[in-house]
């Protein structure tokens, strides 16, 4: 790990070649010693970056990072695998339905440890409804989850579950050609995944659109893992009301 890596885990910073420490640093802060040497780190950030170190996958030989990712493929590199599945099990199942402040409604449903399933009422691109995407999820906090993954149509999404508040905060990367059409993306995309890859790769994908809203869930159950039943057809099919429940 360099120490710009380190800075990048939780805030610390590296004052390697400072000698003047201020009295307010030294307060609350430690020195941590990384591969490179000793770096000063705010004390809040050093169990984040203890825990890092010990389940560090490389460190475990899981990882398939080696120094030498210029030789492997994304597939090769990329692991959709939990290093603490033991984390995700009361979020597994979950079927949630959310408004964004911007109007939106979306509904998602956790399939299992490393997929999802969803299905958007409104918005942008309402319409649209994805089985089986393969996506990294983790728990950051007590009741706080975050769910990341790229689509086939070039669209990065980064969702944060707060369920102890019911509220929800994504960060979705939209490629410039959905902005210009949209309703290339209102599909069952499964049925067309080659299609959305095409449109994708055809671009143009500059300037994105980004989307940095929260959200409040409006409804949210746990259902079995690995359910097909529960996102199952197009919103347009689904019966009147069903998105409107609340509980
Ligand atoms: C969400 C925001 C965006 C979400 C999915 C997306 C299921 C995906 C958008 C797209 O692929 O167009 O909250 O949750």
């Amino acid at each position: 790990m360099h120490a710009a890596d380190s800075a990048a885990f939780g805030g610390a910073f590296a004052l390697k070649g400072h000698d003047f420490i201020p009295a307010v640093l030294a307060a609350q802060s430690m020195w941590a010693l990384a591969p490179e040497g000793w770096f000063w780190a705010p004390s809040q950030a050093l169990g984040v970056l203890s825990q890092v170190s010990e389940t560090r996958p490389e460190a475990s030989g899981r990882s398939p990072y080696n120094g030498n990712e210029e030789s492997k493929t994304v597939t090769e590199l990329e692991s959709f695998a939990s290093t603490r599945p033991e984390e995700l099990t009361a979020f597994v199942g979950k079927h949630m339905i959310y408004t964004y402040e911007n109007g939106w409604q979306y509904e998602i449903y956790i399939k299992n440890a490393s997929t999802v399933d969803y299905r958007i009422h409104s918005g942008l691109v309402g319409g649209r409804w994805v089985r089986d995407q393969k996506a990294h999820i983790v728990r950051l906090a007590e009741q706080i989850y975050k769910v990341s993954w790229d689509e086939p149509t070039g669209t990065s999404v980064s969702l944060t579950f707060m369920l102890a508040t019911r509220t929800t905060h994504g960060a979705v990367f939209f490629p410039n050609w959905i902005v210009n059409n949209p309703g290339k993306t209102v599909c069952y995309q499964n049925d067309h995944l080659d299609e959305m890859r095409a449109y994708r790769d055809a671009g143009p994908t500059y300037p994105k659109l980004v989307l940095d809203e929260f959200s409040a869930l409006t409804f949210v159950e746990d259902c079995a893992p690995d359910d097909q039943s529960v996102i199952a057809c197009p919103p347009s099919e689904l019966p009147a009301g069903y998105a409107a429940r609340r509980n």
